[in-house]
């Protein structure tokens, strides 16, 4: 039995972390010829800390997890249980990737942000503030922008190891004081560091002085650089023109044979850095971070005026049907959303994982005020498209016309960048015959619904008319689109409507084949790949079953031979949608692009319309089994079937940089055509379409990037409107979701193939806390509406960070009395930890360990606030690492065995084991480490 008692300053483990670090990284050998980019060192990090995430949480659960090998997306997906977002999870990573070339194409010349110019303090400060902004946004689930942060943190601290000496002064490991800003970075070299150097690999150029001396220094990148000092190096820095540098970007770099150790390190360091993210926010914000439990989301936006009291209720029995239905586990929404809205009140925005808390804001819904017919339906929505995860079916429940019709191009920009669908339910109840009708309102002719059709239309979602009586024959629909797994296969919509064949491949991945139809009684044959064909008036047939209620009509083939190409036969003057749908895990992402025309090749990803009269880029990701590959992408005109096709270029595994030197006439999706499998046949050819329209625009707005945004303090945002189509007056707005003051001048000249500049100053209220996201939209449009464009802005409201130091654990004991059957006994750890003068202790976490943890706060002596941590584990499980962090999400490591126990025993720690022998080793550890604390005192 040990029994200690100690004062102890701080409980960090360097030590042991690293051992962690190395151990792992030795899984990391891409082929070493191929340099790592940003991208790949990202990826391989975001991998193997997701893993190691989800490998802590199973031993928690006492669930069986085994590492997957090698780790992809996919195989990490399901290995944490998770197999359903894989293509959400592919799509965080593709955000914090697109965020990371960013800092390359806007901030490609400022030393800063890529550790240039011996710019330690501005980069480390560029870390550590982007830290904060990752660490708050999770807090207030406002994950896009905490990935976009993410992105652009790792970026420069990546660069660190490529730019700086660290390598050349044989450091095998990360440099954590760059994500600890509380310390010193020390040592910076103050005066000449390199000699020139004549051979193209510039080996021992740095001076003999600095690696002994262990001094810091970083290559100068560009045209002036002081005297002595190193160059980056590469034909795009001047500086190094006649001397050589010392940059290890790629293996043909100055460095280069320092490149595969450069990208190992900053591998680990990428590790460290979200390893300290996961720790500051919990195991399950962090994979929700990640993308990994967002898998199927339930987004309601809900009219709550007096005359929607049966809607309600409807709405309130089909999601208990869906929470309820305990059938299949995985289908269950993993999240809720839900934004009411009357008149002339809307929201808020409620999001929650947890089916009580969803069904208890539903059930807390009553249908009350309203005033006059039309409702906010569209500020309900706006709310809904950017406090919702993208790419998800957002379900719109009103009886009433839109009040707020002036946020329609706003809402319609956001499903553009969101590529959300949106389908309405709508219950005005008048017959088909009467809505057709025109209804004359102050002398315009104005089409019930219209603004929610073509919305729909853009988006494409569906705009389902109902009755109030028939509104629960529609609503499985929701149930059905919900799932993640949901894959769009075609989709078209004809307005005005005219006859057509729609031929469809249907791949052997697809399960639950679906057919959507809205119109008004449109006429339509389907035939499947055997040739078995059934009408629309025949409800029960051959092929399946057709459900008609309003005007949507669902079609589900109950036929076993489903693989092959479908034809579908639409004969109908009417306007009318179709879409087929199915259940796979096949698809894929993609963005609008714009390649850097600097000498560093990047890409960001565009915030509004593509330029017309221009090459179309777009990065596409492949989702799904690691064969599948494209044969072709197009652009297809949303009017008729006529489509364009791309250059497709592989830039990694599952990446395609597509090339369109046209596009389509007006709106346009995207598809994709591709092969299951390397071997080429009609059952593996799969499509699948985007839901969304897209169009380009002659007006084009350039936004510059931005920071954050200070509560309290005035954001300038400056904007820049060209246009290549005809000049004139452009009608300026802008909108955001927070409501906050936004002001700008209503109206600017642009002349033709000219370009004007303005701003807009945005003013934060002093209210808004740290982590809110404002999500803004400036538009511009030519004069008459011809064309029109924006661009969609996220910033994050961040007030400034005033603690930097993570807390102390003050005091700790420990008692084991671990001896004979593990199972039959216990130890206990207990600790007193303080944020002294900080911003107080707000979170105790088990990384690893199934121990029992409770914690009690109380106001000692002093006047502090003094957390006292009890610990309790079975002696059978060694495991633990107990981390303590402060309100601004700094990270104590106050304990640490696992690890430790790990690397001493090799391996030989089993939990669960009933050995003595075992047992006794770990004991071991725990006092090695005692005396290892001991002795800092
Ligand atoms: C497919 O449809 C059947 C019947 O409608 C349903 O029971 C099953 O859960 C669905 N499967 C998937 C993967 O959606
Ligand atoms: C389409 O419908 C029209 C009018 O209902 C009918 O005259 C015509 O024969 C139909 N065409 C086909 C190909 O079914
Ligand atoms: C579009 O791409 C083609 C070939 O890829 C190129 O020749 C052409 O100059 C590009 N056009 C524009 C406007 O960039
Ligand atoms: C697009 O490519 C496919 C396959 O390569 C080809 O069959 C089709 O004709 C092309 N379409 C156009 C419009 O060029
Ligand atoms: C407009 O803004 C851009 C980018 O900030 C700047 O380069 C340009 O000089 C400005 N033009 C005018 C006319 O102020
Ligand atoms: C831990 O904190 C409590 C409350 O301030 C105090 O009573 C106790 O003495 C502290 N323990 C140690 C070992 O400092
Ligand atoms: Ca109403
Ligand atoms: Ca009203
Ligand atoms: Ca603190």
């Amino acid at each position: 039995m040990i029994k200690t008692n100690l004062l102890i300053s701080t409980l960090i483990y360097p030590n042991l972390i690293m051992i962690l670090m190395t151990s792992q990284t030795l899984a990391f050998m891409p082929a070493l010829s191929k340099p790592m980019t940003h991208q790949d060192i990202t990826r391989v990090a975001v991998l193997q800390t997701t893993a190691d995430v989800c490998r802590s949480r199973a031993l928690q659960e006492g669930w069986n997890f085994v590492m997957p090998n090698p780790l992809t997306v996919k195989s990490v997906a399901e290995s944490c249980y998770s197999s359903d977002s894989a293509k959400d999870f592919q799509s965080s990573l593709n955000k914090i990737n697109h965020h990371n070339a960013w800092v390359d194409f806007w901030n490609f010349f400022t030393p800063s942000y890529h550790f240039d110019n011996e710019m330690f303090l501005a980069g480390r400060k560029l870390i550590t503030d982007g830290v904060s902004v990752v660490k708050y946004s999770v807090k207030k689930q406002s994950y896009q922008t905490a990935r976009a942060a993410l992105g652009k943190v790792l970026h420069t601290l990546q660069d660190f190891y490529s730019h700086s000496n660290w390598i050349e002064l044989g450091k095998t490991q990360p440099y954590s004081n760059l994500i600890k800003p509380d310390t010193l970075i020390e040592n910076i070299a103050d005066s000449k560091t390199c000699s020139q150097c004549s051979s193209s690999d510039c080996i021992g150029n740095i001076l003999e002085m600095v690696i002994t001396q262990n001094k810091l220094t970083s290559g100068y990148f560009g045209f002036f650089k002081p005297k002595g000092k190193c160059s980056h190096g590469g034909l795009a820095d001047p500086s190094s023109w006649w001397q050589g540098g010392i940059n290890k970007d790629s293996s043909s770099s100055s460095h280069g044979y320092l490149h595969s150790k450069a990208a190992s390190v900053a591998t680990a360091a990428t590790k460290e850095l979200l390893q300290d993210i996961r720790a500051s926010v919990g195991d399950s914000e962090f994979l929700r971070l990640m993308g990994l439990t967002q898998s199927s989301v339930l987004c309601f936006v809900i009219d709550t005026t007096s005359s929607m009291s049966d809607d309600i209720a409807e709405i309130k029995r089909v999601t208990s049907s869906i929470i309820d239905s305990k059938t299949v586990t995985e289908a269950q929404p993993s999240e809720y959303i839900l934004v009411p809205f009357n008149d002339p009140d809307f929201g808020p925005l409620t999001r929650t994982t947890d089916p009580i808390v969803f069904k208890k804001k539903l059930n807390a819904l009553t249908a009350n005020g309203g005033g006059d017919a039309p409702e906010m339906s569209l500020s309900g929505l706006q709310l809904a498209l950017t406090g919702s995860p993208p790419e998800m079916e957002i379900f719109v429940f009103t009886d009433a016309d839109a009040k707020d019709k002036e946020l329609t191009s706003t809402v319609r920009a956001l499903i553009e960048r969101t590529k959300s669908q949106v389908t309405f339910m709508l219950t005005n109840g008048f017959s088909s015959r009467r809505r057709r009708s025109a209804v004359p309102v102050d002398g315009q002719q104005q089409v019930l619904n219209e603004v929610y059709k073509d919305l729909a239309e853009a988006s494409g979602g569906q705009a389902i008319e109902v009755t109030k009586k028939t509104l629960s024959q529609a609503t499985d629909i929701i149930a059905a689109t919900s799932r993640s797994t949901l894959v769009i296969i075609f989709q078209a919509i004809r307005n005005p409507g005219k006859p057509e064949n729609f031929p469809v491949f249907v791949d052997s991945s697809v399960k639950n084949l679906t057919i959507y139809i809205t119109g008004s009684s449109p006429y339509y044959t389907i035939t499947s790949p055997s040739g078995v064909s059934q009408s629309s008036t025949e409800l029960i047939g051959s092929l399946g079953i057709i459900q008609k209620v309003g005007n949507f009509h669902k079609v589900q083939p109950s036929i076993t031979e489903q693989t092959g190409v479908w034809l579908f036969s639409i004969n109908s003057t009417q306007s009318y949608t179709i879409k087929v749908v199915g259940q796979s895990d096949i698809d894929f992402l993609f963005e609008f692009i714009e390649l850097s025309q600097g000498p560093h090749p990047s890409y960001t990803v565009l915030n509004s319309r593509p330029a017309a009269n221009n090459n179309i880029t777009l990065l596409v990701t492949m989702v799904g089994v690691d064969s599948v590959r494209p044969t072709e992408v197009s652009l297809i005109q949303a009017s008729n079937s006529n489509s364009v096709n791309g250059t497709l270029e592989e830039v990694s595994s599952g990446q395609y940089l597509v090339t369109f030197n046209g596009i389509p006439a007006g709106e346009f999706t995207v598809r994709v055509v591709g092969q299951l499998s390397s071997t080429r046949s009609l059952g593996n050819t799969f499509q699948r379409q985007t839901p969304t329209q897209f169009q380009t625009s002659t007006v084009t707005i350039t936004t510059q990037p931005v920071g954050t945004a200070e509560p309290g303090k005035q954001l300038i945002l400056p904007f820049t409107v060209a246009t290549s189509g005809p000049g004139g007056h452009f009608t300026i707005s802008v909108n955001n979701d927070q409501n906050f003051d936004t002001r700008y001048n209503p109206s600017i000249t642009v002349n033709s193939g000219d370009s004007t500049n303005g701003t807009v100053t945005l003013t934060v209220p002093n209210t808004a806390s740290s982590g809110t996201d404002v999500t803004l939209t400036i538009q511009a449009e030519a004069t008459g509406g011809s064309d029109s464009n924006y661009a969609v802005l996220r910033i994050a409201v961040i007030a400034p960070v005033t603690d930097f130091t993570p807390p102390v654990c003050e005091a700790v004991s420990l008692n084991a009395n671990c001896s004979g059957n593990c199972s039959l006994s216990t130890w206990y750890l207990t600790a007193n930890v303080t944020d002294r003068s900080g911003s107080g202790v707000e979170n105790v976490r088990v990384l690893y360990g199934n121990g029992n943890l409770s914690t009690t706060t109380v106001l000692n002596d002093r006047g502090v606030n003094v957390t006292m941590v009890i610990y309790s584990s079975s002696c059978c499980s060694s495991d633990l690492e107990l981390v303590v962090v402060d309100a601004e999400g700094n990270v104590a490591t106050c304990f640490t065995t696992s690890r430790a126990a790990k690397e001493i025993t090799s391996g030989t720690t089993k939990r669960g084991s009933t050995n003595g022998v075992k047992c006794c080793l770990f004991l071991l550890v725990l006092y090695y480490l005692w005396s290892d604390i001991s002795s800092h005192m």
